[in-house]
């Protein structure tokens, strides 16, 4: 028998750790559904292509996955992603012609929710003579987000997926990526989900609420493994596959973007510093890294607009290559 070089032996450890993440997580509660909605999905944006090529479809993650510290759980490790990323990157994928998957941490912003204040409901009504009305203030925006929200969902163009822990997260997404193997090259992934690097085990944790009396808190908690080259390699490996990059040091950041394009085989990695991650990010591909800006001369501009156009247009070309 052959024996194997450090890259297979490589492989088969991380195969092990992901066959291990997956057996040991709870159960989605609603798979079955989820699977359904997907499957049905992704079977209408073929349909809707009518014989002329495929359409595309992009899986956005977004928001932050969280660790929980109990099965009944009261307490858990969280991050600070808002889900703005890519909740406004839905709104430009669905202009520039795309389905959107969009899978997304409950609680987190939501597309066409952009304009609205933080707390809508409360911000945006008023009560007159006991019959609750919009705001005039806030009329025109709230009247543009119901519409365009409402038109993407009736004519199938947007699937909202949520998540909120790390076992929900992978599941869900190993789950997308399988059902968009088919699409081939017109299937985009652009994962702006800031994922748990560290999770406790399911059967290490405790049943019931940690009891504070026990003295201090001594956990040990284990690697996530990188599902990012499984994606590739065997999920959907025709796909097209935007991973991101956050740091709080600028002096690392393009290298380690660097890094993760060559390990995991990205087609982009978009580097972005926790501080200004709204004002610029730099698109890393092999060839080039491309600084891309918010337009500061329009106080309304995001820099998801230029970034999802560079995008599409890299996407365009991976598929007509
Ligand atoms: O969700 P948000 O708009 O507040 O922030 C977006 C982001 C910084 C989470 C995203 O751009 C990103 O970098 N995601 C990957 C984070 C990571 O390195 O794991």
């Amino acid at each position: 028998m052959a024996a194997m070089n450090d890259s297979e032996t490589l492989q088969d450890s991380l195969h092990g750790e992901i066959e291990s993440f997956f057996d040991s997580a709870p159960p989605l509660k609603d798979g079955p559904d989820i699977s359904r909605k997907v499957k049905e999905f992704i079977e209408r944006t073929s349909l809707s292509a009518g014989g002329k090529g495929a359409s595309r479809v992009v899986c956005i993650t977004s928001g932050g996955t969280t660790v929980p510290l109990e099965k009944r759980c009261v307490r858990y490790i969280d991050n600070f992603s808002s889900g703005h990323r890519g909740a406004a990157s839905t709104e430009y994928f669905l202009e520039a012609g795309y389905f959107v998957i969009f899978l997304y941490r409950r609680g987190t912003c939501q597309p066409f929710c952009q304009s609205l204040p933080e707390d809508p409901l409360l911000e945006c009504f008023e009560v007159k003579e006991s019959n609750v009305q919009a705001c005039q203030s806030h009329s025109e925006e709230i009247k543009r987000a119901i519409g365009e929200h409402c038109d993407a969902l009736k004519r199938g163009l947007l699937l909202k997926v949520p998540f909120t822990t790390i076992f929900e997260y992978l599941q869900i997404l190993q789950l997308i990526a399988i059902s968009m193997k088919n699409l081939g090259r017109y299937a985009m992934f652009f994962l702006a989900a800031a994922v748990s690097d560290f999770y406790l085990p399911w059967k290490s944790m405790e049943e019931h609420k940690i009891q504070s009396a026990s003295g201090p808190l001594d956990m040990h908690l284990v690697q996530v493994p990188k599902m990012l080259s499984v994606l590739r390699r065997e999920w959907a490996p025709m796909a097209f596959c935007i991973s991101f990059k956050l740091e709080t040091d600028s002096k690392i950041l393009l290298e380690k973007a660097d890094t993760a394009l060559k390990k995991y085989k990205m087609h982009a990695v978009v580097a972005n510093e926790l501080l200004t991650r709204k004002e610029v990010v730099v698109v890393v591909t092999g060839s080039e890294k491309i600084p891309v800006h918010r337009d500061k001369t329009v106080a309304s501009a995001d820099v998801e607009s230029p970034l999802i156009k560079l995008l599409v247009e890299k996407h365009s070309s991976q598929i007509d290559a």
